[in-house]
């Protein structure tokens, strides 16, 4: 049997090649996303079950071809590649800085054309509400208006949306929506007042800083209890209907300012609305706090503990580390964009690990996937985005389609390779010191 290949590789240059074929065939060990490509003196075929393989076998020869003037070679070669997780994403956060509609499908190309199938939209945060709610308007008009550092903000109406959602499918990307709760929801508390609770957390007034987990949901009265849910419930309410991926995510991290006992209530309380609204939860890692089981899938980005009891409590994990692929963390101390609260990641760093050991005692069929967040306090514009997602989004989409053993010795020398690529896609990307890029 040939060797699986992961996500790119470039063999040596060989004749242009004129006939093309794509054909869906019945292949079992290629499941839904895989794809066979033979390219012979003669042809270049592409086989999957499914359109998705297609699509992907097709990524696979815009990484492998080798320009040559008008022409692009390909060597021969056999291909067999399919993905070890089914749960492969990025996240950007459109929250603390807004992205139009046009960058966030310019995002949706990027990840796709690393075989990425998640993109996970943070839609609210204390900084700003970016999704139209009709039943509750002031979320936008108010809480829609303001993000980290001033500059207006933005918000995507429920038909944008539906567009976005739509452009992602034909690139079988799924979006993931997120509206975070209780806490990071203080442009929400802004736009509707009567939904704080007086004296808990900060007096709500519309916020341009990058502090977090100062603003609470409220439930210090049965009354506050049923307005807060029913503002939950007329939310989830709305998204639900234009999103048809099967998951909600509801947030829940930080929540430094609601009590544990609220904190509780409230997870299970969304968890109840989510799958009313006929939706599975997805939750940062302190989800796991709540009664969460099979169904839940708990986003791991700073606590195994909190990982291992949502795997014990039967929840699958989605592991985004935040050591190894918060793409917003700086690449090293004189990185002008990006945070480095929980590391300085290097593009060595974020390639050499194995997803098995980030939660000991998780296996792999605990394990739903990889996503890499993009958190945007310090991201203005897609060149911002695109310096800190590339080259390091490349390494993280491989470990998240290929279970192969790594080693940065010889990805180095690939990932130099690929520069031709990335100039040819015009990605700004960082040129790491620990890559040499000349070869
Ligand atoms: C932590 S990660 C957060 C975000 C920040 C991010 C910055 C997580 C679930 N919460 O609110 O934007 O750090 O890196």
């Amino acid at each position: 049997m040939p060797p699986r290949y992961c996500t790119f590789l470039h063999p040596k240059p060989a004749l242009p090649k004129t006939r093309y074929f794509l054909s869906l065939i019945q292949d079992q060990e290629l499941g839904d996303e895989g794809y066979e490509i033979k390219v012979t003196d003669e042809s270049i075929s592409v086989a999957a079950n499914k359109p998705g393989g297609l699509f992907y076998g097709i990524q696979t020869l815009r990484q492998i071809g080798v320009k040559k003037n008008e022409n692009t070679e390909f060597a021969e070669v056999t291909i067999r590649d399919y993905p070890q997780f089914g749960w492969r994403g990025s996240m950007l956060d459109v929250a603390r800085h807004f992205f139009s509609v046009e960058d966030v499908k310019q995002y949706i190309d990027d990840i796709a054309y690393y075989k990425m199938n998640v993109l996970h939209l943070h839609l609210s945060d204390d900084q700003g509400w970016r999704i139209e709610i009709k039943s509750w308007p002031k979320l936008t008009e108010v809480g829609g208006k303001t993000q980290v550092g001033g500059g207006g903000g933005g918000f995507y109406t429920q038909e944008q949306f539906k567009d976005i959602v739509a452009y992602a499918a034909s690139r079988f990307v799924t979006i993931i929506p997120e509206i975070d709760m209780p806490s990071h929801i203080n442009a929400a508390l802004a736009s509707y007042p009567e939904l704080y609770c007086k004296g808990v957390g900060r007096e709500p007034a519309l916020y341009e800083g990058i502090e977090v987990g100062f603003s609470t949901l409220c439930r210090n009265s049965k009354k506050a209890e049923e307005l807060t849910l029913k503002f939950v419930g007329d939310v989830v309410k709305e998204i639900s209907a234009i999103n048809p991926s099967p998951y909600m995510h509801i947030g829940g991290d930080e929540a430094h300012v609601t009590k544990k006992e609220d904190y509780i209530a409230f997870i299970n309380a969304f968890k109840k609305i989510v799958e009313a609204n006929g939706k599975q939860m997805v939750g940062w890692d302190e989800i796991a706090q709540g009664n969460i089981g099979a169904g839940d899938v708990v986003q791991m980005w700073h606590s195994k503990e909190y990982a291992d009891s949502a795997a014990r409590k039967g929840a699958r994990i989605l592991l985004s580390p935040a050591k190894k692929v918060y793409l917003d963390m700086q690449y090293d101390s004189t990185s002008k964009l990006g945070l480095h609260w929980a590391a300085y990641i290097e593009v060595d760093e974020s390639y050499n690990w194995k997803p098995e050991d980030i939660v000991p005692g998780l296996n792999a069929d605990n394990i739903i996937g990889i996503e890499a967040p993009l958190w945007a306090e310090t991201l203005k514009t897609m060149n911002d985005v695109e310096y800190l997602a590339f080259p390091r989004l490349p390494g993280i989409a491989e470990i998240a389609w290929s279970p192969k053993n790594r080693d940065w010795n010889e990805y180095k020398v690939r990932l130099a390779r690929h520069a031709a690529q990335m100039e040819a896609l015009g990605f700004n990307y960082y040129k790491s010191p620990k890559v040499d890029w000349a070869k």
